[in-house]
């Protein structure tokens, strides 16, 4: 059966990268044939370090924009990493199976541990081993991510591949990455060469999930962009990649095509460009605000459905951790 599965790192507030890349898809892949079941990857999180308290808060905060995204409890699993400890146990069988010079290779990796590799934490390296645990505990045959997680999503069927040849059966699918639509890679506001990121260090470089609107238009107003006109297709912006990413980001904000939306602001500067912008993002995005900030009024109930969402998880990721660790020779769980 098609089951998809995904997550995002409680590391910090969420973005309009991260909605745009992961949520706003999440919630549009409900319904279909696959089974959908999204989680928030706590324990990688901690590959850096976390203040307790502050995690504790984002956990909730990002269980709240899952369903304020439009992630419904009912018709998809929503929870939380930790409080399955199938992903644990699977990432430790396949830290036996993945090689270190794979994760040596990953640009995420070389990116977050900075030049002084050797003061990384060992999870940082292992980050994939635990990922491809997450997908790989349910079987997942599609993964929605931006195109920033296509290289660790390879990792993951490598290491299916690997775990299937070694032990001679064809337990693990090989599964699909779905990266699709015009905003797969969101870039900085204040850098087009970097990508939005939650834990950039300038809160100015993104869109948070909780800025409110008038935040949202001083920071699109204050984007980095050149001094021309723009043109009348995306051709002519291969060079501006600032420009670039406001188009791309109005196009997915507005669910129409990049082209569309420079057919209507041929000729016409960021002038009249970026309110336009600030428009569509806060027609988008405060609704999503507003609901988040209900549900994180309650934040009992948002553990009680996370707890729901985890005993659904267990129920399908623990046989296949059982049956995994038959296949390896690992004794049964009594
Ligand atoms: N800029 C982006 N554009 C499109 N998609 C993005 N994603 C992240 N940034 C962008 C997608 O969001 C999902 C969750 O990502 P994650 O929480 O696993 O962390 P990340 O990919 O490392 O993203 P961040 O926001 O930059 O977090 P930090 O700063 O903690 O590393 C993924 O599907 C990702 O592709």
């Amino acid at each position: 059966t098609p089951r998809i599965f995904s997550g995002i790192q409680p590391s910090g507030g969420l973005t309009l990268g991260n909605y745009l890349g992961a949520l706003k898809r999440f919630a549009e892949l409900q319904g279909g044939e696959a089974e959908t079941i999204y989680c928030i990857v706590d324990l990688h999180a901690i590959t850096v370090w976390q203040d307790p308290e502050v995690l504790r808060a984002r956990i909730r905060e990002a269980a709240a924009a899952f369903m304020a995204a439009g992630v419904d409890p009912a018709r998809s699993v929503l929870f939380n990493q930790s409080q399955v400890s199938a992903h644990a146990e699977l990432a430790w069988l396949f830290n036996t199976v993945a090689r270190v010079g794979w994760m040596y290779r990953m640009t995420q990796f070389k990116d977050k541990a900075g030049k002084n590799s050797e003061n990384a934490s060992l999870g940082l390296l292992a980050y994939p081993a635990l990922m491809a645990a997450d997908i790989l505990a349910y079987r997942a045959t599609a993964v929605p991510v931006g195109e920033d997680q296509k290289q660790h999503l390879e990792l993951t069927r490598d290491i299916a591949a690997k775990f299937n040849h070694d032990y001679g059966v064809e337990h693990f699918p090989i599964t699909q990455p779905l990266i699709e639509g015009v905003a797969t890679r969101v870039m900085s506001l204040r850098d087009g060469s970097k990508k939005m990121s939650k834990s950039d260090p300038s809160d100015a470089s993104r869109i948070n999930l909780t800025d409110d609107a008038d935040t949202i238009a001083q920071k699109i107003r204050k984007a980095r962009t050149d001094a021309d006109p723009l043109p009348g297709s995306m051709d002519g912006l291969k060079d501006r990649p600032e420009a670039k990413n406001l188009v791309n980001i109005y196009a997915a904000l507005s669910d129409e095509t990049p082209d569309q939306i420079l057919s209507r602001f041929e000729g016409q500067g960021f002038g009249a460009f970026k309110p336009a912008l600030a428009e569509v993002a806060v027609a988008a995005l405060s609704p999503i605000t507003a609901k988040m900030s209900e549900l994180m009024s309650d934040p009992a109930e948002i553990d009680r459905i996370l707890g729901d969402g985890a005993d659904r998880a267990e129920a399908i990721a623990r046989p296949i951790l059982e049956e995994t660790k038959d296949v390896m020779g690992l004794l049964s769980t009594r």
